[in-house]
């Protein structure tokens, strides 16, 4: 992304200079350029150097990628300011689990999470605000007539990222978005259930729409995220995602890992005395113990629990 503003919308094709090293260069970084940044056809500039990071997302390579790093995390978008997660409120349902860990996510990696529920037009948003009522979170509801003028305004001035199962809406929400997008809309490749056509992260800028000043912002679509690994953040930062139980552990033993088999975890009694919600409990729980599995992240799948419908079985 380039930040002398008359330039923005130019194509700089470039390649990582030597001395870079292993240091990987990924959407939304910050670089300084060598060599021929002209944009013109054939031209080529070198990527010396790459701006320290104001935020870093990572994610867990897929289970079923044959890659050498396994299941390493990786880092897939740096300098986001907000995580746009989209959730549909019908076909397939809201997953809160999913949207909990999508939270801690952000909150781990310093970005802003926006709630962005597609599909209004089929159902009401009640149950999953009344759910996340003690976040105070902002949120959005999109349907196929409304104007995205109230989501425009979220991501002015910002660089978003965007995450939401497959068949939440997304493609369709970028290509309202930004039109010469051109995202695939309802496609999932015939191999496999619910795989995704394309994996990589793509930076697109928004366009100003009508006479709006300012910068619109930037989106980027993660067709290829489909979860977010916490292995790495610890049981109390995982707490960042559930401020709603922060206060609850303040009487907890020490080095309470806040599990159902922590004895003496206050947070039981915390629910039990109406203070939080059973359900943000529940899912808490959820997600430390996938966090202390080793097992494979297909397992996540199981962190909504089987109250919930499970369409693309997927966390
Ligand atoms: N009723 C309704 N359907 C929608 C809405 N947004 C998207 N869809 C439909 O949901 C399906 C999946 O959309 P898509 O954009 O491909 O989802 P993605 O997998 O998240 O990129 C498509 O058939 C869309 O036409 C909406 O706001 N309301
Ligand atoms: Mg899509």
């Amino acid at each position: 992304m380039r930040e002398d503003d008359e330039r923005l919308d130019d194509v700089i094709t470039s390649m990582r200079a030597r001395e870079l090293g292993r240091k990987s260069v990924v959407v939304g970084d910050r670089v300084s350029l060598v060599g021929d940044t002209t944009g013109e056809p054939g031209a080529l500039a070198r990527i010396v150097r790459i701006s320290e990071r104001t935020s870093v997302l990572r994610r867990t390579a897929d289970d079923d990628d044959t890659t050498p790093e396994g299941r390493l995390e990786r880092v897939v978008v740096a300098n986001a300011d907000q995580l746009v997660i989209v959730s549909a409120l019908a076909d397939p349902p809201p997953r809160t689990g999913f949207i909990d860990r999508c939270l801690v996510a952000a909150y781990d990696a310093g970005i802003e999470p926006l709630l962005c529920f597609t599909k209004a037009d089929l159902a009401g948003p009640g149950e999953v605000l009344d759910y996340y009522a003690e976040l105070h979170l902002p949120y959005v509801l999109v349907r196929p007539d409304s104007d995205l003028a109230e989501l425009r305004e979220k991501l002015a001035g910002q660089i978003s990222v965007m995450v939401g199962h497959s068949g939440v809406g997304k493609s369709t929400l970028v290509n309202r978005l930004v039109p010469a997008a051109l995202r695939a809309v309802g496609v999932v490749s015939a191999i496999g259930k619910g795989r995704h056509t394309s994996t990589s992260a793509v930076a697109l800028r928004l366009p100003r729409v009508g006479k709006k000043k300012g910068d619109p912002g930037w989106i980027i679509d993660t067709p290829g995220i489909r979860s977010f690994g916490l292995a790495h953040v610890s049981s109390d930062s995982l707490l960042h995602g559930f401020p709603d139980l922060v206060e609850g552990t303040v009487d907890c033993p020490p080095n309470c890992e806040h599990t159902a088999n922590d004895v003496g975890c206050a947070l039981d009694a915390w629910v039990a005395a109406g203070k939080a919600d059973p359900r943000r409990l529940a899912s808490y729980r959820r997600l430390l113990a996938s966090r202390a599995g080793d097992g494979d992240p297909r397992d996540q799948a199981a962190e909504t629990g089987p109250e919930e419908p499970q369409p693309h079985g997927r966390v």
